[in-house]
């Protein structure tokens, strides 16, 4: 991989002031887990908290990539300045175009205060949260007034790429069945803005109703999760759900709650990407050890008990004695 010429200093500076280029080396060295991305994102560090982050999530196909262009537009007009890190496989944006789609991003990919990347998926060493998180820091750095982060609603690298957004929108559409369940089961955490995109399709009003009647179960809420219908490809109602993101915010702001959120998940992102390096320095600890692969095998024919075997394993690799979670008393 080439680093072109980009020194800690140049690339510091150049996401500082916003350079395109420079956020574009930024994030692919974050990408990449390059350790010269490591210490430009140690020196921006300090400048950063300044943007508002917002989480679009929800199952393929609903329409999340559309809307967020949607909303970029919106807030084009109102002249702030945008950065938006997507991490759904399925509808990459990419130049001039959400791809395999007729909305041109054409505008936002030559406007300079716009900057937007789709983030890959395969192996980062801490998982994507980690590369999801230096990604948001760099366009938090580079004064991006707002950053949006795109992905889809499901598994648990996604569940932690999320939790780094202050506002979360969910955005479902009329058949999105399961994640309807999932709400309802309490699977899937209340989001604070629901979207339900594709009112143009007959059963929206059907959809609304059902969503609607979820979050009535739920009574002890400081802030009750408005639904908005939306038509992303033809920006039906992207201001009211613009509105509704903002009134969270503002909630947020008002209660000292921001703060508190930010705290918070911060410290979760730490420790998630903690646990997603430890798990990985474990599986090539045991990969890489013929006596720990000796210990599965016991436990798989059944001459070791499960915890002695993690005990040992434990033991070895993170020199951690009584400390692995089993009690000793
Ligand atoms: N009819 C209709 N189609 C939409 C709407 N929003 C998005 N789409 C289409 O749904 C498909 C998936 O959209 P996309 O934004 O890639 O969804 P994502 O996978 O959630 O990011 C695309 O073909 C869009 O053109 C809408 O409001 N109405
Ligand atoms: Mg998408």
């Amino acid at each position: 991989m080439s680093r072109s010429d980009w020194t800690r200093e140049t690339l510091g500076a150049g996401v500082r002031a916003g350079d395109k280029r420079a956020l574009a080396r930024a994030i692919s060295l974050v990408e990449n887990g390059d350790t010269l991305a490591y210490d430009v994102v140690r020196d921006l560090y300090p400048q950063t908290g300044r943007s508002y982050a917002i989480g679009v999530t929800g199952p393929p196909g609903v329409g999340k990539s559309s809307l967020i262009s949607a909303l970029v537009r919106h807030v084009r007009g109102e002249g702030k300045t945008v950065g938006v890190v997507s991490v759904d496989p399925s509808s990459p944006f990419s130049h001039g175009a959400l791809l395999g789609d007729r909305i041109r991003l054409a505008d936002h990919f030559t406007d300079p205060e716009v900057f937007i990347r789709s983030m890959g998926t395969r192996g980062h060493l801490g998982g994507l949260a980690e590369a999801t998180l230096q990604a948001l820091l760099v366009l938090d750095a580079a004064g991006k007034e707002l950053v949006f982060v795109e992905t889809v609603g499901a598994g648990q690298s996604e569940v932690e790429v999320i939790g780094i957004a202050d506002t979360v929108v969910l955005v479902l559409m009329p058949g999105s069945g399961d994640s309807v369940q999932a709400l309802k089961a309490g699977i899937m955490e209340i989001p604070d803005v629901i979207a339900i995109n594709k009112m143009d399709h007959p059963a929206a009003k059907t959809m609304l109703n059902e969503v609607r009647s979820i979050l009535s179960l739920d009574r002890e809420r400081d802030w009750r999760p408005p639904i908005v219908l939306t038509e992303a490809t033809r920006g039906e109602n992207v201001d009211v759900l613009w509105q509704k993101i903002s009134e969270h915010r503002a909630h947020l702001e008002s209660a000292g709650l921001l703060e508190q959120r930010r705290r918070e998940h911060l410290a979760g992102e730490v420790f998630a990407v903690a646990s997603g390096r430890a798990k990985a320095h474990l599986v090539r600890a045991v990969e890489g050890d013929p006596e720990l692969q000796r210990l599965l095998d016991a436990v798989q024919r059944r001459e070791l008990d499960p915890l002695s075997a993690v005990r040992e394993i434990m033991e070895k690799v993170f020199k951690l004695g009584n400390e692995d979670g089993t009690h000793t008393r």
